[in-house]
């Protein structure tokens, strides 16, 4: 019974701080605050674990697991609580500072950003004292119902707490009021035949609801566009603040450029392609005037992630963007609204920062960036790569034709040559889908007769127009990205 009054007043002291966070605005959302606190200091394998393990729904399952653990030691407190030694009482007050503590250290917050998570814990220790004292009238049934609503006010304060913040934060009525301007800088148009034929491949370009979604906001960021800001300074001339308006100033450019992530495994979909606009970050920079001693722009988002990306590629003829829509919209918010880094041929990790608010010019012998401190490489070009889609693993193909396809990239080389090889045999050219830009991914099919019944293997492997064949040595993604050739096994029936 006791840590069923624990769990009760954990979860009093869980809902008053969400709901109490509403007036605050995002920066006092607790539950934000600890859970990126905890992805920030996880180990980085054990993220690359998470990554792989549950893809998108890593959040969803680490916050379910922050919750278990606080309910768990709350009931193990609350069950020792004595008058003379209130561990109950204490875990929950701690609990309150941890998360104040939490909640100032994340870039969003201001001093009054704690007080939720103070009041929060503050109403839950009151109510552990009250439903643990012990009155000779109280019955087991009358605690009990007592326990009962402490946690229904907790658990219905938590979640219209939640949903309340979401409504009020959420940019998705700015979003909407945002007529994109045209690119003055259009890209040429896509020709069909882009796409092969006779074989279902991933679209050329990817819708935004596919578009594969990698980042370590737990809440995404809700930025309106009059509350952004780009401020680029350190190794210049002239620091400058960009407001959203100032960048109609600049020439819109429109490029279709295809983001892979780093740890994308061999035949993993953490790869897609869109339609881009944005602001070229040379004429940006140029702005400001780069010093020649700064060869890394560190980018931070407004929650606090980091990448450090060759001065370089930001500023050579492959026209890196500061980009504002996303195949015609206005960014979607976990894309990056209302602003974020698009630099063609690097991984994601070291170029493609949402919600990207500052850049500061400075090296690479004195900056470190969010993935880079975990043990990644520096500096992440994409490296030369391809993929089987059709047939995939395990499937029944029927004997007779079939046309086997899938995807290849070399972003910023472009892809040359697509070769297939079935089991043990020659290796094949396959047909390309026409070439769009080297920045972007290329699709191949390969017409084939399926006539032996039983297993049987495809492998893939692209050379990219430097002629570098991809290579088959096999690597993990730690600490610069796979390599190895996919090969698929499947059965002809
Ligand atoms: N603010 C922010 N930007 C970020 C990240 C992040 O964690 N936070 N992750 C990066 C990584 S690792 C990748 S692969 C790309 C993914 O972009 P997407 O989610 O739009 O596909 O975003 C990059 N930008
Ligand atoms: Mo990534």
């Amino acid at each position: 019974m006791r840590m069923v009054l624990g769990v009760a007043a954990a979860l009093l002291a869980l809902g008053v701080t969400q709901l109490a966070a509403v007036p605050f605005g995002p920066g006092a959302d607790a539950r934000n605050a600890v859970g990126s606190t905890v992805i920030d200091h996880t180990p980085g394998p054990v993220k690359e674990w998470a990554i792989q393990t549950f893809g998108t729904a890593d959040k969803l399952f680490l916050t379910i697991a922050i919750v278990v653990v606080i309910l768990v030691l709350a009931a193990v407190t609350a069950a020792a609580e004595t008058r003379r030694r209130p561990v109950g009482s204490i875990a929950i007050a701690a609990a309150g500072v941890a998360g104040a503590a939490a909640v100032l250290s994340r870039p969003e917050a201001g001093l009054a950003d704690v007080i939720p998570s103070l009041l929060g814990a503050a109403c839950g220790v009151a109510a552990l004292r009250m439903l643990l004292r012990e009155r000779p009238s109280d019955t087991e049934r009358r605690r009990a119902l007592a326990a009962l609503g402490v946690l229904a006010v907790g658990v219905v304060g938590g979640v219209a707490g939640v949903a309340w913040s979401r409504r009020l934060n959420s940019v998705e009525g700015d979003r909407e009021a945002f007529a994109a301007p045209t690119p003055q800088a259009p890209a040429p148009p896509i020709p069909d035949d882009v796409q092969p034929r006779g074989v279902t491949l991933p679209s050329f370009v990817t819708s935004n609801a596919d578009f594969y979604r990698i980042d370590t906001a737990l809440v995404v960021p809700q930025l309106p566009r009059d509350q952004w800001k780009l401020r680029i300074h350190g190794l210049v001339d002239r620091e400058i603040t960009f407001d959203f308006d100032d960048l109609a100033d600049f020439e819109l450019v429109e490029k279709v450029v295809t983001l892979t992530c780093v740890s994308n495994p061999i035949g993993g979909d953490l790869i897609s392609n869109a339609v881009w606009t944005g602001y070229r970050v040379r004429d940006l920079l140029a702005r400001a005037g780069v010093k020649r001693e700064a060869d890394m722009a560190l980018s931070t988002s407004s929650d606090g992630f980091t990448a450090g990306t060759p001065v370089d590629a930001l500023t050579d003829r492959r026209d890196a963007l500061l980009a504002i829509t996303m195949n015609g919209q206005p960014l979607p918010p976990e894309h990056g609204y209302p602003a974020r880094l698009v630099v063609p041929g690097l991984y994601g990790y070291v170029s493609a920062t949402k919600w990207v608010v500052d850049l500061e010019l400075t090296r690479f012998d004195r900056a470190q960036a969010y993935w880079t401190k975990l043990g990644w490489s520096p500096r992440g070009p994409i490296k030369t790569s391809s993929r089987v889609d059709v047939p995939r693993s395990g499937q029944v193909v029927p004997v007779g034709p079939v046309t086997l396809g899938g995807v290849a990239w070399a972003q910023n080389r472009g892809v040359r040559a697509v070769e297939v090889r079935i089991d043990d045999g020659i290796w094949q050219p396959a047909e390309l889908g026409a070439s769009y830009s080297g920045d972007t991914w290329r699709l191949w099919s390969f017409p084939w007769r399926a006539e032996v019944p039983g297993v049987h293997t495809v492998t893939v492997r692209a050379t990219d127009n430097t002629g570098q064949l991809q290579t088959e040595q096999y690597a993990l993604p730690v600490p610069d990205g796979a390599t190895g050739w996919h090969e698929v096994s499947f059965s002809v029936r």
